[in-house]
């Protein structure tokens, strides 16, 4: 993999920030976007603009083809057996909204069980907390281990025969775990369970094969994976699917309206309401060439490289706690904390230098309770990072040390 020919490739990262050349930490985030993606939604915009599924004319056809097209993309992608099981959304958050209001309403009663994960980002809490509450089910967390991964034994041990449902993350947005989702979904289904699957931080960094993992459902956000925002997916098994009530209603997905009663489209477009995010969906399929062409198993490979010499440099400096599992078993990102520095006093100075980081809680506020902080800092690497970048992290760091080491003092 050639990191500078791909940098080239990335308008935004050939800027100075704050007189320093930028070095971008935060794809975790939100990822920046290559050429080809934004040349692909500018082509859409100047040449074939309008809306989709309705039109006769030429434009019309252009842009359902631009838009169906993409979800043939995004099926291949994920390797899912049809393109009626790829439902265009928001993203990550908006995907699990619609099965938690949808499937786990119409399956969930009194007693029957959710079970996730502490490490869940608020997107795959929230809205388990709240199907819970309308149907009396019970929402179990699967515990973590000290350095917070989750073991099969202890997910055998949560999920039950009154498990409807369990939602894990895929790789956790603070920790960098990768959860055994493939695993957890087959104990899922022995108790009869659906398994669904955030897939938020690990669809932009590594293969995912939804066949290969049989989970029932699957979430992701296009902007971190190269592509524009307000666009992401919910992958879903047709069966369960096509038994689901659509949880948005007006345009585009009625098939017959009358004026007591309306029937529903066939899949996908019975969940997509509304015009839709038709640039975002053209998009979302230019980065999904983006990434094929580079390989995602060169990226996550090349993230790894980064992560563990990230971790080796932080771990290096005095008075810094890594949070999650050592080098080995985690992805392309680093939490952490400085002894006496408050992260966003971290993220700040490291932003006077021109390297941007997140600092926070990072939309999971229980994980942050459980590793005893209110917020930390996150390095998190993509395709474009460099080991120059980490290097630059590092002596940034040791210099935030000393300059707060020196004010306290
Ligand atoms: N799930 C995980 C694991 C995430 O990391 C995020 C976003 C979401 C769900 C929600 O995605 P959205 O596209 O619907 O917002 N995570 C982060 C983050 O770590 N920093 O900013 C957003």
């Amino acid at each position: 993999m050639n990191v500078n020919a791909i940098r080239e490739q990335f308008p935004i990262l050939h800027q100075h920030i704050n007189e320093h050349p930028l070095v971008y930490l935060d794809s975790a985030a939100s990822s920046q976007k290559p050429r080809s993606v934004i040349d692909a939604m500018k082509k859409y915009y100047e040449s074939d603009n309008a809306n989709v599924h309705r039109g006769v004319h030429t434009l019309g056809s252009r842009a359902t083809d631009a838009y169906e097209g993409a979800r043939e993309k995004i099926r291949a992608f994920l390797n899912a057996k049809s393109v009626q099981e790829i439902i265009y959304t928001r993203g990550t958050t908006t995907a699990l909204n619609l099965v938690a209001a949808s499937y786990a309403r119409a399956v969930c009663g009194e007693g029957d069980e959710i079970v996730i994960t502490p490490m869940e980002h608020h997107s795959n809490l929230i809205p388990w907390q709240q199907a819970a509450k309308a149907t009396g089910a019970v929402l179990k967390y699967i515990p973590l281990q000290a350095d917070g991964t989750i073991t099969l034994e202890d997910a055998q041990r949560t999920i039950t025969d009154r498990t409807k449902i369990v939602s894990i993350v895929h790789v956790s947005n603070v920790l960098g775990v990768i959860n055994p989702v493939k695993e957890i979904a087959a104990v899922a289904h022995r108790y009869g369970a659906v398994m669904v699957v955030d897939g938020a931080q690990s669809t932009p960094h590594m293969k995912v094969d939804v066949q290969d993992l049989d989970c029932d459902f699957f979430a992701f956000s296009g902007h971190k994976m190269c592509g524009p925002t307000g666009i992401g997916v919910l992958y879903g098994k047709k069966e369960l699917l096509e038994k689901m009530e659509p949880i948005e209603f007006g345009g585009e997905m009625i098939d017959f309206v009358d004026l007591y009663e309306s029937t529903w489209k066939e899949l996908p477009w019975k969940f997509e309401g509304g015009t839709p995010i038709i640039a975002g969906a053209v998009g979302l399929g230019a980065a999904i060439d983006f990434l094929q062409e580079v390989g995602l198993d060169a990226i996550e490979a090349h993230e790894h490289k980064l992560a563990s010499y990230a971790y080796e440099r932080l771990s290096a400096i005095a008075g810094t706690t890594i949070y999650g599992p050592g080098p080995r078993e985690r992805a392309g990102l680093i939490t952490f904390n400085i002894e006496d520095v408050h992260p966003h006093d971290v993220a700040t100075v490291l932003d006077t230098k021109g390297i941007a980081i997140r600092a926070g809680h990072h939309c999971a506020q229980p994980l942050m309770r459980w590793l005893n902080v209110s917020a930390t800092a996150r390095a998190s690497f993509y395709v474009y990072n460099t080991e120059e970048d980490v290097d630059r992290l590092a002596d940034a760091l040791h210099q935030t040390k000393e300059f707060f080491g020196h004010a306290i003092g």
